[in-house]
């Protein structure tokens, strides 16, 4: 996600978390702002251009080796290079952050990391191999000549909302916390939890991949790769997209809180 996905994601969690959760990540964050978990929702995307910061670049997907629309699956031992991947690194700073052995510099770094890659982790093409995760899939959307990542990303998640400001992620995560509590999630919303459980990352990780997986096939690329290469994305494919978008935000914000309170109640 770019930075409107990432901050709405930060924004929603800091809404569910509890009170002892919050105490708990202002400590680590060094931060009492009321955006103290959206402020750091990107840094990972900055770290990971630096020359210091180059080896967690692998950290904020895994390249499903299916082949949608056919067939969509994640296969963490199959998808999951020696380098690394979204899962592993999920599973590597979910006990880093709570190692009591580690600097309060690392012990930031690994909640910065885990804020982003929860968020990442839900978007589709952050779970599949091909064309470099749609890097590779040249469109154009609302007149720009890009690519089909960016426009999952970014793009659309801005025509949603009208722009990427910190008061835009926001306000979007207050919608989406009132779909939650009373709205078009409320009935849904426990099930993108159900078995979460920080003493079995991996496989927490690896379930929140392959539900995001399963949108390649279903609508991201429901026609094959071919028929988005040709006319304007905007305004059709962006009506087709646009729930999915909404919902893995909301998944990755509400995944984020409780992730959080299970490892503020670890570290007690
Ligand atoms: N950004 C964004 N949406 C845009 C333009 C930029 O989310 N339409 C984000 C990406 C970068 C930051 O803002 O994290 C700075 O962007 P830039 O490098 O384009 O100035
Ligand atoms: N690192 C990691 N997993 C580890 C050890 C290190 O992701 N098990 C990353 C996070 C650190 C970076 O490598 O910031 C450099 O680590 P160090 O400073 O310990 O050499
Ligand atoms: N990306 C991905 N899968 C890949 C390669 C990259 O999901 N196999 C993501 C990471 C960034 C975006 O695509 O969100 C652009 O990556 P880069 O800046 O590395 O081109
Ligand atoms: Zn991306
Ligand atoms: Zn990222």
């Amino acid at each position: 996600w770019g930075s409107l996905g990432h901050e709405t994601v930060a924004y929603i969690a800091q809404d569910y978390i509890k009170d002892t959760t919050k105490s708990w990540a202002q400590g680590i964050l060094s931060d009492t702002s009321d955006s103290y978990l959206a402020s750091h929702a990107t840094w990972a995307d900055t770290y990971r251009y630096t020359a210091a910061g180059k080896y967690s670049a692998p950290y904020h997907f895994i390249d499903a080796m299916d082949s949608p629309p056919s067939s969509c699956n994640v296969d963490y031992e199959r998808d999951c290079p020696a380098e690394g991947c979204s899962i592993s690194a999920i599973a590597n700073f979910t006990q880093r952050v709570n190692d009591g052995r580690l600097s309060a510099e690392h012990k930031l770094e690994a909640l910065q990391f885990l804020i982003h890659f929860l968020g990442d982790i839900t978007q589709p093409l952050h779970d599949e191999n091909y064309k470099l995760g749609g890097n590779d899939v040249d469109v154009t959307y609302d007149g720009d000549s890009t690519n089909l990542h960016h426009i999952w990303d970014t793009n659309m998640p801005e025509s949603l909302r009208g722009g990427y400001a910190l008061t835009d992620a926001q306000s979007w995560a207050s919608d989406i916390v009132t779909d939650i509590n009373s709205g078009k999630y409320s009935s849904e919303a426990a099930s993108w939890v159900q078995g979460d459980e920080i003493s079995d990352a991996i496989g927490s990780a690896t379930r929140w991949a392959s539900d995001a997986n399963a949108y390649v096939c279903s609508t991201v690329v429901p026609n094959g790769w071919d028929s988005l290469s040709s006319g304007d994305l905007y305004p059709d494919y962006y009506k087709s997209s646009i729930d999915v978008i909404e919902l893995q935000i909301a998944k990755g914000g509400y995944r984020l809180a409780g992730w959080l309170d299970q490892l503020a109640d670890a570290d007690a």
